[in-house]
């Protein structure tokens, strides 16, 4: 065994067995399958069945907010959400983001108009939004990215100076905290996504929550044809229901879901202070009054100082059996489909491209073990001291 020779360039992998970007904690079949069995026998499989109803319930109680609406998914939450503000015109985001956030923008007939990040948490900047407020900006919405609360307060401030609707996409968030409140009360409303890749994963899933009755009604119509069970359709939705098998799976999340974040918070604090060790390498930065909950590990590479830039690190992480991804590069406004939104894209993203260019996720799960982290973080070094034979090999096979 030579595991001390980067696997990219002959050596052993630091993992014999590829470690996934995501690794999903499940229910036992065990704690379910009576459950389950009880669905099937009754063939309610969806709309709005027992497990749909409790789960809001015990959804509504854990985060403390009067209204939850779960969702298909987080995409559809913010569809309809969007659509029940019942505005027209523009709404103000982060690029930084996964494609869903501006295309709920879009499906809602909304025009979505694209804001810097702030360099250390990745979150969206309330400075960058305040300047692209005009006569047309309806809303502002504000992205929780990597489970990282955004400015909020500030966010809220700006709404209220310019009569904007607040809402987040809070589909990384779920058991994060904003000055020791969790996230889902805040703004008009905010969706989770409760997505197998999600530190709450359920399949497909998600959630509304808001404290706002009017909001929540109209929502709960949209969620279903519009149709309050009349047969005569009130509003233009859709379908947007979560289904009894997902809801089951989340009722046994929630029995976990704080033994989960605090795992994933101890293996994050764990790999920042082993990364510390090695030059060129930025964690996201964890303001003093926020929780995250580590839904992912973002690092953003110092080509400079850690000897390669970030693609070349990614295929030595990869000969290494370390699963990685490069959420979210590109940014959303160089998308093939936005990127002749020329309204959307009147910044500049100075920050925006910079950190998309050099960012990737390594892997951290809800069950990541020390050991695992220790190891990642060895192989991470270990590609370090090698990074001048590393980035040689790379150009010379790329010439090739
Ligand atoms: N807003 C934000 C900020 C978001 O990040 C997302 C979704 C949304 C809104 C919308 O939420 P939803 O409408 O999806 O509820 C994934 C997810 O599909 C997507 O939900 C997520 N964000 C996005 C960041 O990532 P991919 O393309 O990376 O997924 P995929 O299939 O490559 O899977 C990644 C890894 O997960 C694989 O290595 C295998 C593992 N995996 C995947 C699935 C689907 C599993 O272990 N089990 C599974 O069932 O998009």
């Amino acid at each position: 065994m030579d595991i001390d020779s980067p696997a990219i360039l002959g050596g052993d992998p630091v993992f014999e067995n590829k470690l996934g970007i995501v690794r999903p904690q499940l229910p036992k079949l065990s704690s379910i399958q009576e459950r389950l069995k009880l669905a099937l026998i009754s063939g309610q499989l969806t709309n709005q069945g027992k497990y749909v109803e409790t789960l809001e319930k015990k959804l509504s109680e854990y985060f403390g907010v009067s209204h939850v609406i779960t969702t298909s998914n987080a995409t559809l939450g913010l569809i309809i959400v969007l659509k029940a503000l019942e505005r027209e015109g523009e709404v103000i985001l982060p690029s930084f983001t996964f494609a869903a956030t501006g295309h709920a923008v879009s499906w809602a007939g909304l025009k979505p108009v694209f804001a810097d990040i702030l360099p250390d948490t990745y979150t969206l900047n309330p400075e960058s939004v305040a300047e692209l407020i005009n006569k047309n900006t309806v809303a502002a919405m504000g992205v929780h990215i990597y489970g990282h609360p955004c400015e909020i307060d500030e966010l809220s401030k700006i709404a209220v100076q310019n009569r904007l609707e607040l809402i987040f996409d809070s589909a990384h968030a779920f058991g994060s905290y904003y000055k020791n409140k969790i996230i889902g009360s805040f703004g008009r409303a905010e969706v989770l996504s409760f997505h197998a890749t999600k530190i709450f994963p359920v399949g497909e899933g998600g959630a509304i929550l808001t404290n706002d009755g009017e909001l929540a009604t109209r929502l709960k119509l949209l969620r279903v044809f519009g149709d309050p069970g009349t047969e005569n359709t009130q509003l233009i939705g859709l379908n947007a229901k979560m289904q009894e098998f997902n809801a089951l799976i989340g009722l046994e999340n929630l029995k976990v879901i704080n033994r989960h974040i605090e795992t994933r918070r101890k293996r994050a604090q764990l790999m920042k202070s082993l990364l510390n060790e090695t030059p060129g390498l930025q964690t996201q930065k964890e303001r003093s009054y926020v929780v995250s909950n580590y839904q992912n590990f973002p690092l953003c590479i110092e080509e400079n100082r850690f000897g390669l830039d970030r693609d070349q690190l990614c295929s030595a992480l990869l000969a290494e059996n370390i699963g990685i991804r490069k959420y979210f590069y590109p940014p959303l406004h160089k998308h093939k489909s936005y990127i002749n939104n020329s309204d959307g894209n009147r910044k500049q993203l100075n920050v925006t491209n910079d950190v998309s260019n050099r960012i990737l996720c390594i892997p951290i799960y809800s069950d990541t073990t020390e050991e695992e982290v220790h190891k990642i973080c060895f192989a991470i070094k270990k590609i370090y001291l090698h990074s001048k034979a590393i980035r040689k090999f790379i150009i010379k096979n790329d010439k090739n």
